[in-house]
């Protein structure tokens, strides 16, 4: 058994499922309108294939690039047939995202220094805490010592809600209150998960705008404490991505990678959304890989991304689901 068939048993696949049907749903709707009446594939046909992967955010640059492929295999097979359009969408959209030089991570890890420290950053409101929440979640399950940080001291209720995740999860929690300088929690967190040889310190913060400079610029100085207090760390900085905003979501990634060092993205809410297809955009067009997906707002709705898993289960017919 491969590591990610133990991450991902019939549950996983269910949810993974589920969460992408109103995504599949507006693709293949408006993939089988633009089908009928034709009996092979057609310049006119790929502008139409164009327009609707446009419309289900996989983004321009990444549609281009696929609409390019297809017209490489049209040109070869001057009367493909339509029914071979699904199938060959997916194989080019599969190599296409085999292409990109990130890789998929192989489970919730850890490096050798301990503890292992992950900020967390991300515009208002994409699920920052709640995701925080749910690592702990796996982390904990794994048998680690988990503290989460109370970065967010903006919000009066921010404190209360990651209170609440800790003690669901069981882990430790560490805050100074409403109106303390982030930085001074992350530094201080650091140091006190050292002290109590936590394994991994996962530290929130207030959600921003990826326009407002000041704030911007204020990540960078949370990370500078926390690698002043633990030189080596943090080892990871996770942007969190709303997959409901589409095309946004690139931009916030965009800008936030600009400043922050961003080494890996968590794509949450991706269950009720038509806009699945921006984890597509979003993979082909950033250099740091979707590590993570939410699919719900249950604590075990967090999913390790695999972009086979992810194309497999959006290309997946009716007829396939057993
Ligand atoms: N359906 C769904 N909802 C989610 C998911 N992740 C987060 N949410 C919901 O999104 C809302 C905002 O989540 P938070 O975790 O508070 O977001 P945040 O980024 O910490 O927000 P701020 O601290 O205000 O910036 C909550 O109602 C969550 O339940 C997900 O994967 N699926
Ligand atoms: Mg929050």
């Amino acid at each position: 058994m491969g590591f990610f068939d133990k991450l991902f048993g019939k549950k996983e696949q269910e949810d993974l499922n589920k969460s992408l049907e109103k995504t599949k749903t507006g693709f293949f709707d408006k993939l089988s309108k633009a089908i009928i009446g034709k009996s092979h594939v057609d310049e006119e046909l790929l502008d139409e294939v164009e327009n609707i992967l446009i419309s289900s955010d996989v983004g321009l640059e990444t549609t281009v690039k696929i609409i390019n492929r297809l017209e490489d295999r049209v040109s070869k097979d001057k009367y493909l047939n339509t029914a071979e359009l699904s199938n060959l969408l997916k194989e080019e959209i599969t190599t296409l995202l085999a292409d990109n030089n990130t890789k998929d991570i192989e489970g919730y890890e850890v490096g050798s220094q301990k503890p292992h420290v992950i900020l967390v950053v991300g515009v208002n409101g994409v699920g920052k805490t709640t995701s925080i929440g749910k690592l702990a979640y796996q982390y904990s399950l794994q048998g680690k010592k988990v503290m989460i940080a109370a970065g967010d001291t903006f919000r009066a209720a921010a404190d209360d809600q990651l209170k609440i995740w800790s003690q669901r999860v069981g882990s430790a929690f560490f805050s100074k209150g409403m109106g303390a300088d982030p930085s001074a929690v992350a530094y201080e967190a650091s140091q006190q998960a050292l002290k109590d040889e936590i394994d991994v310190l996962i530290i929130d913060t207030a959600g921003r705008l990826h326009t407002k400079i000041n704030l911007m610029n204020e990540l960078g100085k949370i990370q500078r404490s926390i690698s002043k207090s633990l030189p080596g760390a943090p080892h990871e900085v996770l942007l969190i991505l709303d997959a409901t905003t589409g095309q946004n979501a690139i931009e916030q990634c965009k800008q936030f990678t600009n400043t922050a060092h961003v080494t890996g993205l968590i794509l949450t809410k991706l269950d009720g959304t038509a806009k699945g297809g921006v984890a597509i955009g979003i993979s082909d067009q950033f250099k740091i890989p979707i590590k993570y997906i939410g699919v719900g707002e249950d604590i075990a709705q967090m999913q390790v991304f695999n972009r086979k898993a992810f194309i497999d289960s959006l290309f997946l017919k009716a007829g396939d689901l057993q």
